[in-house]
């Protein structure tokens, strides 16, 4: 019953909790500064907020690296704050989503420390991917996979960072797909799905609505763990208008080798299915598989499985007609085809936010970072093209997420002093990439507060631009035509005229221009111009809302809808 499957339709908002309002003073966002913000949520429309990890962690990876899969680490604040923000949240009708870490552990979680001291072939280590070095002595990794954050994918024992303390001396290599401290589980190995599954009931007995699973096409490797010469790395998008998607609507956001995507994944997500269906109320699994071709991905929603797939395309798409329809009509195809919604993406804490993508010209675009060497984005131009990108998107059926910032028309911060920066992914490519940090800047809430209101005492764990004084919340919710206001308006008129389980119809006469995209979706038509000389909307048009301003033609009173800029039309 799609009426009742909230998330087939659902607008979802990321919260990031280190960075989204802090109610200690410390510069650290928690949950009761969450809490404390739900009315910007509900004023905003969405329906419900994902939230990063808040489990207990030492932090190397900002709690992507879990030490403790059943308690909130004292940074965020107690289980019963946890509690209470699910409660409350609840109350004002958004539901909550949950991030789970499956793919690997934090180092200081009590299996993997236990799998240290137990040694070579114990059975603690057998729950991790442990192996001998090859070479004389041992002294080369097991394999050659590079770490998706950079350097090699394999550390030796007695050569860990922390060596000297944890007291451990043997030779061995143990796998980990991203940072030394994230060692990846063994996940052929029943203890460790039996744990999992346990995990899941401790949230959905506290009445979660769902999970985020992160890395969820990495769990799984193929045995023996062969060499891989490919690439594996964060994906590259790109501003090369001239740059189209493939055939089958790959765009370049998908890993591959034998540590990703395999068969065995999938048996995985049906006795996970199986653990939701034994709770009331609808719960819900989302995958974070960077897996193509789409077709591809949709194998993760196939109806015993998950219920949603985040669908990457517009991270690696150009900002062109051509481009963003055969990725649309791609994604459409391959979630229609398994009787999945489809999902919509433009920004998250992983890549650089749309507003600043947006705002770069030709060329590649790693997503993780823009550093202060590297070409900066035009700002204005990369707010405009993102707030046309939105109105689009949420004119789509399917359920879009929304990262939180975003709706204040945040940019990157792409001058932050090295020093200060914190992505494990910035200082393990060798200084290459710029890291994540950019896109995780603690928000701002009042213009005219110290730390633009993050926090009681202005303290911020990152540095906040000036530009974000324009962006503050108490500005952007009072001004008429602020980003804040296109949005809100868009999801009660999404939500007014049941766009998220609407469908789409291309308007060929229209699309059929080069430098526009249109489409129908109900009884609206979304209307996107990307061409330098405005676009007439026939005579009589109802504009119900648009990105940026529009023109009126003097002589005829046409509605002109200049570059950069999407309207939705009543039909
Ligand atoms: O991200 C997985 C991850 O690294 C991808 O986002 C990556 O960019 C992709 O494989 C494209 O190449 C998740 C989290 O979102 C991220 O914050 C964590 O650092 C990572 O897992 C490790 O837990």
């Amino acid at each position: 019953d799609a009426a009742r499957e909230w998330w087939r339709s659902a607008v979802i908002y990321q919260v990031y909790p280190r960075s989204f309002a802090d109610s200690t003073g410390n510069g650290i966002g928690d949950i009761p500064g969450i809490t404390s913000r739900l009315e910007h949520l509900t004023t905003l429309g969405v329906d419900a907020i994902w939230l990063s990890p808040f489990y207990r962690s030492p932090q190397a990876d900002a709690g992507y690296d879990v030490a403790d899969y059943r308690d909130v680490d004292p940074i965020f604040g107690t289980l019963s704050d946890f509690e209470t923000l699910l409660e409350r949240a609840h109350d004002v009708g958004l539901r909550v989503i949950v991030d789970l870490v499956p793919n690997h552990t934090s180092d200081d979680h009590d299996w993997f420390k236990a799998a240290l001291a137990a040694g070579p072939d114990s059975p603690e280590r057998a729950r991790y991917l442990f192996r001998e070095g090859q070479g004389e002595n041992g002294d080369l990794p097991p394999n050659n996979w590079k770490s998706i954050f950079g350097g090699p994918a394999w550390t030796r024992v007695n050569e860990r960072a922390a060596a000297a303390t944890d007291g451990v001396t043997d030779s061995q290599w143990y796998l980990h797909m991203f940072d030394t401290t994230q060692p990846d589980l063994d996940w052929e190995h029943p203890e460790v799905r039996a744990e999992f599954e346990d995990v899941l009931r401790f949230w959905l007995d506290r009445g979660v609505d769902g999970f985020r699973i992160d890395v969820a096409h990495g769990m799984v490797k193929t045995p023996g763990l062969p060499d891989w010469d490919g690439e594996v790395s964060m994906v590259e998008g790109t501003t090369d208008e001239a740059h189209q998607p493939a055939e089958d609507g790959s765009t370049g956001a998908g890993n591959s080798g034998p540590m990703f995507d395999q068969e065995g994944v999938h048996e995985i997500y049906r006795a996970w299915h199986t653990v939701l269906a034994g709770y009331d109320g609808d719960r819900a699994l989302v995958a974070e598989a960077w897996v193509e071709p789409l077709s591809r991905l949709a194998r993760y929603v196939r109806s015993d499985e998950m219920h949603q797939a985040f669908n990457f395309s517009f991270l690696t798409t150009a900002w062109d007609a051509a481009a963003l329809r055969s990725v649309v009509a791609a994604s459409l195809r391959a979630s229609d085809e398994v009787g999945a919604p489809t999902t919509w993406v433009l920004s998250n804490h992983d890549v650089v936010r749309h507003a600043s993508r947006m705002g770069l010209s030709g060329g590649a675009v790693r997503p993780n970072g823009i550093g202060k060497t590297d070409p900066q984005p035009d700002a204005a131009l990369g707010l405009r093209r993102a707030r046309a990108a939105t109105l689009q998107m949420l004119g789509l059926p399917g359920s879009a997420y929304v990262y939180q910032g975003e709706e204040l028309g945040l940019p990157e911060h792409t001058d932050l002093d090295d020093d200060l920066r914190q992505d494990p992914a910035w200082w393990r490519s060798g200084y290459t990439e710029a890291g994540r940090d950019g896109c995780r800047v603690p928000l701002p809430w009042e213009a005219d507060a110290p730390g633009y209101g993050f926090g009681p005492t202005g303290a911020t764990w990152l540095p906040q631009p000036e530009t974000y004084r324009a962006s503050a919340a108490d500005v952007q919710r009072s001004t008429d035509g602020s980003t804040f206001a296109m949005y809100r308006d868009a999801l009660a008129l999404r939500k007014e005229h049941d766009l998220g389980l609407g469908s789409l119809a291309w308007v060929d006469e229209v699309a059929a221009s080069p430098n526009v995209l249109a489409f129908v979706n109900r009884d609206v038509l979304v209307l996107t111009s990307f061409a330098a000389e405005p676009f007439a909307l026939p005579a009589g048009s109802q504009v119900l809302i648009s990105s940026g301003p529009l023109v009126a033609d003097g002589a005829s009173g046409a509605v002109q809808v200049p570059q950069d800029t999407t309207v939705w039309v009543q039909l």
